[in-house]
């Protein structure tokens, strides 16, 4: 057993608190990860306030870390101590039909299907004052050490920094894809990107890596629009400086509309608007935003019987446990540079100051270190 600091949700809606936790060794075909560095998601944010349904407290928050294997349990042969991982938030089990099924990154073992909260032996790893601590989507990055299944976990280059490549956890991975394997963009087409956090700049930069000529940059905070074009973006727009709706706009400005659009907010309003903004025949829209859950939108349907594409997609649609190491090479390769994205990094017991920085809407992405 490991004792280590790590942050501790007791409640929904209370600050993390940072606790001596225990960490029980892995089990058979499971990995003991030290963590180097983490980033802060908002889908952390949603998990604090109670957000994610069937998320159990106390728990660890977290999953955008990066770490080193300390040790393996029985039966693990994929990975040894000492080597550079990434915990998965979304795992590969490589048996499921869908894991089997070349064209779906969606695990049966992740969270929609079957709850996280606990190792797939039913049992947790931490405990903290003699009580048990759930884990997060299995891999609880909030912490000095975790413990994750073999299977949702991505071996990746020796030389990687960990505390740059933590963000392919999450939030990089999330943007670049949707544009990559989601919307498949192709050379010389027109995007359009609604939001630019961090995940609406990776976005920007899948669309800028497919080739495309024209990235229209859609978001209200005019601050965000100086990184969104040394990603990519060719124009910016801020909907407040138009009378008329953002659809109509987008359509005027490229004759009949984009030929794909991101949703990188999670708001209702610009979900639609994201869905009218692309060509009414042949073009797709991806949703990458989420609305609270239990929040529904409608909308008319002559949208998509004209021929548009309506799509989401989980984590870029990366099958993640090969992908990610693959992705970690190419920006290795400095094929693109999701260092911009880090706008913030501090010490991992300042862990609610990098909350407090997300509230403000300060950060684009804050990484903390261990
Ligand atoms: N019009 C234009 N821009 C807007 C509007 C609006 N009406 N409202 C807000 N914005 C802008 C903000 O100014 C901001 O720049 C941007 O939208 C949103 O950025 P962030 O920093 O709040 O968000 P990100 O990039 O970190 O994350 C956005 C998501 C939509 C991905 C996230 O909030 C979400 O819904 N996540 C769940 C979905 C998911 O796949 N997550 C990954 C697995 S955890
Ligand atoms: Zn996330």
């Amino acid at each position: 057993v490991i004792r280590c600091r790590a942050a501790v949700a007791w409640a929904p809606g209370k600050p993390l608190s940072i606790e001596e936790v225990e960490v029980a060794p892995p089990k058979a075909g499971e990995v003991r990860i030290k963590l180097v560095a983490t980033g802060i998601c908002r889908t952390d944010e949603h998990l604090l306030q109670g957000c994610i349904p069937r998320a159990e407290f106390p728990v660890i928050p977290g999953h955008e870390g990066a770490g080193i294997v300390e040790s393996i349990g029985e039966g693990v042969t994929s990975m040894k101590p000492g080597d550079k991982v990434i915990p998965l938030c979304v795992p590969q089990c490589g048996e499921c039909s869908f894991c089997r099924n070349p064209e779906s990154n969606f695990c049966q073992k992740s969270h929609f299907s079957e709850p996280q909260n606990l190792l797939p032996d039913k049992t947790s790893r931490f405990s903290c004052k003699g009580k048990e601590i759930h884990h997060f989507l299995w891999v609880s990055t909030f912490a000095e050490y975790t413990v994750v299944p073999e299977y949702a976990v991505a071996k990746i280059d020796a030389a990687a920094p960990l505390d740059k490549v933590c963000l392919f956890a999450c939030g990089f991975s999330t943007g670049y894809g949707a544009a990559i394997n989601t919307a498949k963009v192709k050379p010389g087409s027109t995007c359009a990107v609604f939001g630019l956090g961090g995940v609406g700049l990776s976005a920007v930069m899948g669309c800028k890596a497919a080739g495309a000529s024209r990235i229209i940059a859609v978001d209200i905070d005019k601050d965000k629009f100086a990184k969104a074009k040394q990603l990519g973006a060719t124009d910016c727009i801020n909907p407040r400086d138009f009378k008329k709706p953002i659809q109509e706009v987008l359509t005027e400005m490229t004759g009949g509309g984009v030929d794909y659009s991101f949703e990188v907010i999670g708001h209702a309003d610009t979900m639609i608007a994201a869905l009218a903004s692309c060509n009414m025949s042949t073009g797709i829209c991806v949703m990458v935003g989420e609305l609270d859950s239990g929040s529904e939108i409608s909308i008319d349907p002559t949208l998509l019987l004209t021929g548009r594409t309506w799509k989401g997609s989980v984590l870029g649609g990366w099958k993640m446990r090969e992908c990610i190491p693959k992705l970690v090479s190419s920006y290795l390769e400095k094929k693109f540079n999701p260092d911009l994205m880090i706008t913030h990094t501090l010490p991992f017991a300042k862990v609610n100051e990098g909350f407090e920085l997300l509230h403000a809407g300060k950060s684009i992405r804050t990484v903390l270190l261990f």
